[in-house]
Order: C-alpha cells, then sequence, then structure tokens
C-alpha cells in the first residue's frame, strides 16, 4: 500500500500535505476511496480515508464497517459518535496546508465537511493527478482485471447457444448478469447492453422490450466487475444468415479492430490507435459511421480516465488497461461493435478478452 500511496502523491502537486477522500451516499461512491485505502468491501459513506506522501494509508470509520475497512490494507480509526469522529478527523488532519480533495469525486456536503475538519487547510482537486495515477495499473490491479475479463470472455462465448427467437432484450441481459455472478463477479460492470436488430445501431442502447427476429444483428456489451475492477466486452451475432451488407459490416469492423491492435504498444500515441481503426472504416461503403472514440481506460470504473480518439493525446505506456472497440451503426438497421480489453505492455499489448471474434451466424 505503501507504494500505491507514493505512487499517488508522485502523480500529484508536490505541495501536497495529504489526500482526504469520502464518498456520498450510494451510488454516489467515489472509486477512489477504495483506490487509496485499499478496501475491497464496505460502503464507507461519510468515512474519510486519508493518505500522505511519508505512505500512509488511513481510514476513519464507525464500527458498522470496521471490519471491512480491516480487510483491506489501511491503518483503521474507529469512532463511536459524531463527536468522536469530528476529534479523530481534526486530530488526523492538523498541521496540514494544503489538502487534496477528488473534485469529480466528492459530493458538495463531503467537500463542506473537509474544510470544516480542517479549516486553516487549502482544498486542492487532486482529481486529474488520482486519474493519472489509476491509468497505470499495478500487478494486483490486472489481476483483478484479467479474472473480470475471463468471466466476461466465458459468457460471450455462451451467447450462441443462449439466444432464441421471441427473447426479449431484457431476458438476454438478465441472462448475461446472471451467468457472470455465477461465475464469482460481484455484478455488473455497466448497465447491460443487448440490442436487437435496429436497437444494434444506437451505441448506448440498454436493453429493452423488443424481440429477437430472424435476420437481427444482435449486439451484447457488458462487463463485470470482480473486487472492484471492471470489464468490458462486446460481441455481435446474427439471427440467421446475414445479408451481405451486415456480413461486409462484421468484416469492416474486425478488420479496424485488428488495424488498431497492430499499433498498440508502449510508446505509440491512442489518437493514432484511433486513426488506424477510424481509416479502415472511412475507406469502406461505412465511411463516418463510426461515431464514437476506437477505446477507453478501464480500472475501478469502466472509463477509467483516458480516451483514444481523434485529436486526444494519449501516449500509450505499460500498465495501461485499455477498451479496443470500432463499430459501425447503419440507423434504423443495425450496427456492428467488436470490443476487447487489452494491458499495454512494453512490446505491445496482453489480449485480456479472449471470447471467440468470428462471425457467427445463429441458426
Ligand atoms: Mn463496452
Amino acid at each position: 500500500m505503501k507504494e500505491r500511496v507514493r505512487w499517488i502523491f508522485s502523480n500529484c502537486p508536490k505541495d501536497i500535505d495529504a489526500i482526504v477522500v469520502m464518498n456520498g451516499e450510494e451510488p454516489l461512491l467515489d472509486v477512489a476511496f477504495p483506490y487509496v485505502t485499499g478496501t475491497r468491501a464496505g460502503l464507507f459513506e461519510g468515512c474519510l480515508g486519508v493518505i500522505t506522501p511519508d505512505g500512509r494509508s488511513v481510514i476513519i470509520t464507525s464500527a458498522l464497517e470496521e471490519t471491512s475497512a480491516r480487510g483491506g490494507k489501511a491503518e483503521v480509526l474507529t469512532y463511536s459518535t459524531a463527536q468522536d469522529r469530528r476529534a479523530i478527523a481534526t486530530d488526523l488532519l492538523r498541521g496540514f496546508r494544503r489538502i487534496g480533495i477528488n473534485g469529480p469525486g466528492i459530493v458538495h456536503t463531503n467537500y463542506l465537511e473537509v474544510q470544516r475538519l480542517a479549516p486553516s487547510a487549502e482544498l486542492v482537486d487532486v482529481g486529474e493527478g488520482l486519474e493519472a495515477a489509476r491509468m497505470i495499473k499495478d500487478r494486483e490491479e490486472v489481476g483483478r482485471i484479467r479474472r473480470a475479463c475471463r468471466i466476461a470472455s466465458r459468457v460471450a462465448d455462451e451467447i450462441p447457444g443462449m439466444l432464441r427467437r421471441g427473447m426479449k432484450e431484457y431476458e438476454a441481459a438478465a441472462e448475461l448478469d446472471y451467468r457472470m455472478m455465477r461465475m464469482g463477479a460481484s455484478g455488473a460492470a455497466f448497465g447491460t447492453n443487448a440490442s436487437f436488430g435496429a436497437s444494434s445501431a444506437e451505441p448506448h442502447h440498454g436493453a429493452e422490450d423488443i424481440a429477437l427476429r430472424e435476420g437481427d444483428t444482435a449486439l451484447f456489451d457488458f462487463g463485470c466487475k470482480v473486487e472492484g475492477y471492471c470489464s468490458d466486452i462486446t460481441r455481435t451475432f446474427f439471427l440467421g444468415e446475414p445479408e451481405d451488407w451486415q456480413r461486409r459490416m462484421y468484416q469492416v469492423v474486425a478488420e479496424a479492430q485488428r488495424a488498431a491492435l497492430g499499433t498498440i504498444r508502449a510508446g505509440a500515441n491512442g489518437r493514432d490507435v484511433d486513426a488506424a481503426a477510424r481509416a479502415v472504416i472511412d475507406a469502406s461503403e461505412f465511411k463516418g459511421l463510426m461515431v464514437h472514440s476506437t477505446g477507453h481506460g478501464l480500472g475501478l470504473s469502466v472509463h477509467d480516465g483516458g480516451r483514444m480518439a481523434p485529436n486526444h493525446d494519449l501516449p500509450l505506456r505499460p500498465g495501461m488497461v485499455l477498451t479496443v472497440e470500432p463499430g459501425v451503426y447503419v440507423r434504423g438497421k443495425g450496427g456492428v461493435r467488436i470490443e476487447d480489453d487489452v494491458l499495454i505492455t512494453e512490446e505491445g499489448y496482453e489480449m485480456l478478452t479472449d471470447a471467440d471474434r468470428t462471425m457467427r451466424a445463429i441458426p
């Protein structure tokens, strides 16, 4: 944990005396909280996580979550009353002149609370530093993502055998979530997307009361969490023999993904990976129909900082985990996306999701 804490401070302005993270009420939990405290379970609503540049990591918690807190890697200070909590926190924060807070993750009332607990300190938003630190995963983080990717991949491979004509999108989504949890995931990483027919042309469709029909393009974008860490995969299938345009759409997207993967290595830039994928699509009859970026960072959050997009500077470094997900969307008809998760290495990348990605027609 000391190494993690020092790594965080090395990504933040030099003159920060401490960083304080706080969760709001669920679902307004800050993923920086488990990151800086090393906790795996617990909500810690209203608790304080405090780290200092010497590598110290402390959780101030009530007895309610003391056991969860002790399962993590931080020192635990337990309070019994609100007065007690204030005394412990004030004491811990005393003497700090500049305290970092995670701007994108802290709710307003908690921000005011930190200011009350350390009235003479200046609060500095270190959100960018925390995000930069989180972009590079350590071995333990990669291990959790790897397990989440393995589960999502096995479930992706089960989809062809699971699909039935007339099945509703929400039934398929529920089935995917259930199967991921049966394999040990703590839950879905985000609202599972099962899109049939025209729905598959909406990149962020959810799962609705729409039935699977002959000739449909069926797109599934889903992932799970393992000890807080996410996977994110997309596979697209065809119900019955695909028409020529569907077949072409799949071939072009698959080629775009191969082109993107071919450029990935430490030292490359995310915008060039994006350009490689986009060039394949824009040279085809589907020109201009990839309406999103090629990939994004993945970790404690599904969009964990960093994007591979046009004109977006993202130097790739070993330890980053990114999605590679080109897609083509023909409005009103259907879309194809193929998404995998990769770990950037010195030599290139390691594919973390290994589900079959050949074109599959469901008979
Ligand atoms: Mn996805």
